[in-house]
């Protein structure tokens, strides 16, 4: 016989079965069960190993281009090591099987909620697996990537400018049109699930408490205390691939 789920649980799917519009904010606890590490867990972060300031923001990037390139090459190649989750399936299989009621925004740059079967998940902070270049060229013709230098990073043949992964660092302005429509799901869903995310980055945690002021219920899935707990109704503590299959398809 299965076991009674626990009150929090049957709390969660009562919420989920009531609601219309689900929008999921996804944070980088959603692909630790696939072996991508976060960045802010004490022992296993990114941030405990690696200085955010000197990696993740164009100052650093500026500072020492090849440090920074040769740091993103090597998470590009752990992430195309990887699968997705029971979460991201889960999520995944919902949304298929309920159409126009599940939307997903995403801080993660992996692909592993597209690979996991979701489509238009919105991405607040960028794709780890495109380029850019660095600077705005004023150039014609423009910079042309095909002439890029075979150096680390590649430069523009032409004017040095070097190219970089196409997310979005720390003191960035978020892709408008994501950050947009995320503001939109936020304001007009009935349930907001936050899994996985630590709230401490703004806009993204944000959107938590936008939600819950348009009148939303907020869920919260994670196995530790996050910055935004305070704007939850409902918070279950565990991991996404362990939670979310037991919250969406409980059969
Ligand atoms: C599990 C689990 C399991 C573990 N299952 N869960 C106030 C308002 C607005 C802005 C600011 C503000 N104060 C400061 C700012 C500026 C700044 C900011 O927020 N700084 C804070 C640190 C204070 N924000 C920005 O700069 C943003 N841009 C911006 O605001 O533009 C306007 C502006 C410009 C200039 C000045 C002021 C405003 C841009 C933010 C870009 C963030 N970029 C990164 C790197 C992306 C590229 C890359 O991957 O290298 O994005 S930083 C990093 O943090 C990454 C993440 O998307 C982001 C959020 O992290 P996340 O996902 O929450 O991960 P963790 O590690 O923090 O948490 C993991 C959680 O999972 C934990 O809670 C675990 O318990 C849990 N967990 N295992 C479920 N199995």
């Amino acid at each position: 016989m299965e076991a009674e789920p626990a009150p929090e649980l049957k709390t969660a799917r009562e919420l989920l079965l009531r609601a219309h519009r689900v929008c999921v904010l996804t944070g980088a606890g959603m692909s630790a069960e696939s072996g991508i590490p976060t960045f802010r867990d004490a022992q296993t972060g990114l941030w405990a190993r690696f200085n955010p300031m000197q990696l993740a923001s164009p100052e650093g990037f500026r500072a020492n281009p090849s440090l920074v390139w040769d740091w993103y090459a090597s998470r590009r190649e752990a992430m195309r090591a990887v699968q997705p989750n029971a979460g991201h399936l889960a999520l995944a299989r919902f949304a298929h099987e309920h159409p126009g009621r599940l939307s997903i925004v995403t801080q993660n740059v992996d692909d592993l909620h597209q690979r996991a079967g979701s489509v238009d998940v919105i991405r607040l902070h960028g794709d780890i697996m495109q380029n850019s270049w660095l600077d705005p060229c004023p150039r014609d013709p423009a910079c042309d990537t095909d002439r890029a230098t075979p150096t680390r990073p590649p430069r523009c043949a032409d004017c040095g400018n070097p190219v970089r992964p196409g997310v979005v660092w720390f003191g960035e302005m978020l892709p408008v049109a994501a950050l947009s429509a995320a503001e939109q799901l936020a304001q007009s869903c009935d349930l907001m699930l936050v899994v996985g995310t630590s709230g401490a980055v703004y806009p993204a945690a944000g959107l938590a408490h936008l939600a819950r002021r348009s009148g939303a219920q907020v869920l919260i899935v994670n196995p530790e205390p996050s910055e935004i707990d305070d704007q939850a109704h409902l918070l279950l503590r565990g991991t996404a691939a362990r939670l979310l299959p037991l919250l969406f398809n409980p059969n």
